[in-house]
């Protein structure tokens, strides 16, 4: 039994570092990995406003990360978000989570995400984030993890998402 729980522990952790929204039982260490990191700097190209950007911290051999950012579109033409690429993983995939009856699940967005003209979409634990299907490589906090973004419109952007605590709701400014 000593081996089941120990699995199952593991399970926990891995999911409350991608899954937030999970109930307070299931975030152990919360407030204690949030510890203040960089902000990234806005990054734009066309009409399309990245802010915020960042992803946290992986327990050894965790298989996959999330990635999170608000997106602004300030063009007046919707865009979509279509892929995602990092070299820290096999693959990168957007994602919402989503209830189904009265469990919380993650879904791939194969069509990608909308990003209407003028407005912001949050991706954020919880809620829409990228996903980075296996990890070639831990990732530490503090590090800078740079992940390139394809827009319909807009085109490409590669940009760092600076990685917080395995429990970081945000990336933290100042
Ligand atoms: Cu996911």
């Amino acid at each position: 039994m000593t081996r089941y729980r120990f699995a199952v522990a593991l399970t926990f952790a891995a999911a409350a570092a991608l899954a937030p929204g999970l109930p307070a039982w299931a975030q152990a260490t919360a407030s204690h990995a949030d510890a203040p990191l960089q902000d990234a700097a806005p990054v734009t190209i066309g009409a399309i406003e990245i802010s915020g950007a960042f992803t946290r911290a992986t327990l050894p051999n965790a298989p996959v990360a999330g990635g999170f950012m608000t997106i602004t579109n300030t063009g007046t033409e919707d865009d979509r978000l279509v892929g995602v690429e990092t070299g820290i993983a096999k693959e990168g995939q957007i994602h919402e989570m989503a209830m189904e009856g009265d469990v919380m699940k993650m879904r791939q967005l194969t069509d990608g995400l909308l990003i209407p003209a003028g407005e912001s979409v949050s991706l954020a634990p919880g809620g829409y984030h990228l996903m980075f299907m296996g990890l070639n490589a831990a990732i530490a906090e503090g590090d800078a993890v740079p992940v390139t973004l394809i827009f319909e419109k807009a085109g490409t952007i590669t940009l760092d998402l600076m990685a917080g605590g395995t429990a970081a709701s945000q990336a933290m400014g100042h």
